[in-house]
């Protein structure tokens, strides 16, 4: 790893203009990065823009230079792109046709996607905030209390409040130098929960509504009907449903599947540490990814073909993804 954080730091050594992009609809973590990832860089004298091709969630405006994130970027100056947190390149939505051949950075925590140029990926870390939080001390970055407030944000995101399993001995020493620098914990958990109200009881309500549990197999399914987020007026954001869903201790996985357009599904996979199920390896098969205990893919198809398909696999215990499961 410290041979991976000395390339990046030749990298950005060399570069003059930067870019610093996510994936569209980003999240804390994604948000948190790219912003804590330009306070430094300004830091040690480079200009860098950040990138997404969709809005921040408005629950994240406390976060310093949130304002500053732009949705369209002319790349014709760009002499470095780094790509955070972003696990699919097509997830950028950066509109170029060459991307794969520009000098590209990745720092991400997302094994499973389709990565560019030279890569810092580790699956073991909670987040990418967390990874930047290493990879700041190599760049001469020190950590003030912006930046602090950045990655925290990030980091208590991506591990839901330091709960979920990729919560590390490692991720709660971190979390506690960044409030050492000043990172307001009680605001930042404040603006993860604000993130499911109002509208997102809504959603919890249809989710539940909709609820199936099967015991043979261990699946809890549900669906939001694109019909269901019209007529409530409801943008889709809800993977915190999943979550909760997987929760129940009989199941061994949840999957829930939102119409976000008619006919075109987005749906979400969770699983808990100890059921012994590895959810990517299921997204895999739909085309998706994600970690083990959370993963997601889109579809065409419809949603009791997507719940059978995934029945039949558990039914046989899921043998043909034995190795991966
Ligand atoms: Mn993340």
């Amino acid at each position: 790893m410290i041979q991976q954080f000395q390339e990046a730091k030749k990298m950005i050594g060399r570069a003059q203009n930067i870019l610093l992009a996510t994936h569209e609809d980003p999240d804390s973590d994604a948000v948190g990065s790219l912003l804590a990832m330009k306070i430094g860089l300004s830091k040690i004298g480079k200009k860098a823009v950040v990138f997404s091709a969709t809005k921040a969630p408005p629950s994240l405006s406390f976060l310093p230079g949130v304002d500053q994130i732009i949705s369209k970027v002319d790349l014709a100056d760009v002499d470095l792109i780094i790509g955070l947190d972003y696990g699919h390149h097509q997830r950028l939505k950066l509109n170029s046709e060459n991307l794969a051949l520009r000098n590209f950075l990745t720092i991400d925590h997302h094994l499973v996607g389709e990565h560019l140029g030279f890569k810092i990926i580790k699956n073991n870390y909670s987040s990418t905030a967390e990874i930047l939080y290493e990879l700041f001390p190599y760049l001469n970055i020190a950590v003030d209390y912006k930046i602090a407030t950045c990655l925290l944000t990030g980091i208590f995101s991506d591990t839901g409040g330091f709960r979920h399993a990729n919560t590390s001995a490692q991720t709660l020493k971190i979390a506690g130098e960044l409030l050492l620098k000043g990172a307001p914990l009680q605001k930042i958990a404040k603006a993860e929960n604000s993130i499911y109200f109002p509208n997102n009881i809504k959603l919890w309500l249809t989710a539940f509504k909709n609820l199936e549990v099967d015991l043979e197999t261990g699946i809890v399914f549900s669906l939001v009907a694109f019909d269901d987020l019209a007529n409530a007026e409801l943008e889709w954001k809800g993977s915190g449903i999943a979550g909760l869903l997987s929760s129940v201790p009989e199941i061994k996985f949840a999957l829930l599947c939102a119409e976000k357009k008619p006919g075109q599904l987005e749906c979400s996979l969770r699983s808990q540490k100890d059921r012994g199920i590895n959810v990517a390896a299921i997204a895999r098969i739909f085309g998706g990814g994600g970690h083990r205990l959370a993963a997601g893919f889109q579809s065409s198809d419809r949603p009791e073909n997507i719940v059978s398909a995934i029945k039949k696999l558990a039914l046989n215990n899921f043998a043909s993804l034995k190795k991966e499961i």
